[in-house]
């Protein structure tokens, strides 16, 4: 397995854009628990809470032609993709002016000028249709990258491999970002799967697979950034593995107990954001740390605000010409 690159530093302005983003994702996702048990958004909710470095750092090395799909879990990669959290929001509310005009909800958004290919509730779903966007990007001449989130429970399904072998046989310009976060609903991955780095699995598909600290978001981008642009010069697909750890439960229904209190323990000292901001602490004074904290908790409540007061989805037409248009464009 190749070590991730040393090279490709992030400059400290995208580590400045990558902590707001980070904290931003963050506090949007604290205030969702709350609201869900006051029944003001429907569920199940899941979020990333944990996984922050893993889902900012991967996308900030995309461009915003790029596309990124992604899963239950994928709040992060939007904020990281450029998708605006008043869409996000207001797409959970279940509002007009949501991503999706409030007809997906919290799994199943798209964005596509913020080139968030889709979310899928379809554990596995996501790989193969990356895969197929990236094909049409190869059979365009085009130098555009699909990145695929999933998780560790999900690389067990049949799909993923499917999809890994296609990419690794035609070289497609995809990368599989595997975010491990040690359980697939409340099965750690040790009862899932044989081996315990998934990575290892990419030498099966004649691809690089790489593992790195998912909750350092520097080790991160340095490894995503260099499999992105070993896509986007034609080299192929990259396996590329985040070990993280997810400090909530898997969703809102989720009642606990069997993530072990050590285990949570030792991870919460890891947390990717405490981690970035000490780094970030090294080139910027306490007070400019504290002034990117409340410029994202301003993005945060301004969200909120937008997507509560926006006018709720009509229930009796929920009807989506969209796929109408789309279905008409191409015969
Ligand atoms: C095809 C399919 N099988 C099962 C499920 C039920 N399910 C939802 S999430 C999940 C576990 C996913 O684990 P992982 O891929 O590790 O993602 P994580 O929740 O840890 O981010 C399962 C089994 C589903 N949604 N789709
Ligand atoms: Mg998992």
């Amino acid at each position: 397995m190749a070590k991730a690159a040393k090279t490709n530093r992030p400059t400290l302005d995208e580590l400045k854009e990558m902590y707001v983003k980070m904290v931003v994702t963050r506090r949007m996702e604290e205030g969702l628990f709350p609201e869900h048990r006051a029944g003001n958004i429907r569920g199940p909710i899941h979020t990333c809470n944990g996984q922050e470095a893993s889902a900012i750092g991967a996308t900030a090395v995309l461009r915003k032609d790029d596309l990124v799909s992604t899963t239950h879990r994928g709040h992060g990669h939007m904020i990281g993709k450029g998708v605006p959290a008043r869409g996000i929001l207001a797409e959970i509310y279940g509002r007009e002016t949501g991503l999706c005009r409030g007809r997906a909800g919290h799994m199943l958004m798209a964005d596509l000028e913020n080139g968030l290919l889709g979310t899928s509730a379809i554990v596995g779903g996501g790989p193969p249709y990356a895969v197929g966007q990236a094909l049409a990007f190869q059979c365009q001449g085009s130098d555009r990258v699909a990145m695929s989130c999933f998780g560790d429970g999900a690389a067990q399904n049949g799909m993923v491999h499917e999809a890994m072998n296609v990419a690794g046989l035609w070289k497609l310009p995809v990368v599989f970002l595997c975010e491990h976060n040690m359980y697939g609903l409340t099965v750690p991955s040790s009862s899932q799967s044989p081996i315990a780095d998934i990575s290892d699995r990419a030498a099966g598909y004649d691809m690089p697979g790489v593992k790195v600290d998912g909750n350092d978001v520097v080790a991160v981008y340095q490894a995503a950034a260099e499999a992105v642009a070993r896509a986007r010069r034609g080299d192929g697909p990259t396996l590329l593995e985040t070990k993280t750890y997810r400090m909530v439960g898997f969703s809102t229904t989720d009642i606990g107990g069997y993530q072990p209190e050590e285990e949570i323990a030792a991870w919460a000292k890891r947390d990717p954001i405490k981690r970035l901001r000490e780094i970030l602490g090294k080139d910027l004074k306490p007070k400019e740390l504290d002034a990117m904290d409340a410029e994202a908790q301003g993005i945060v409540d301004d969200a909120y605000e937008f997507a509560k007061t926006s006018p709720e989805t009509p229930l009796d037409d929920l009807y989506v010409p969209e796929y109408a248009e789309v279905e008409a464009a191409h015969g």
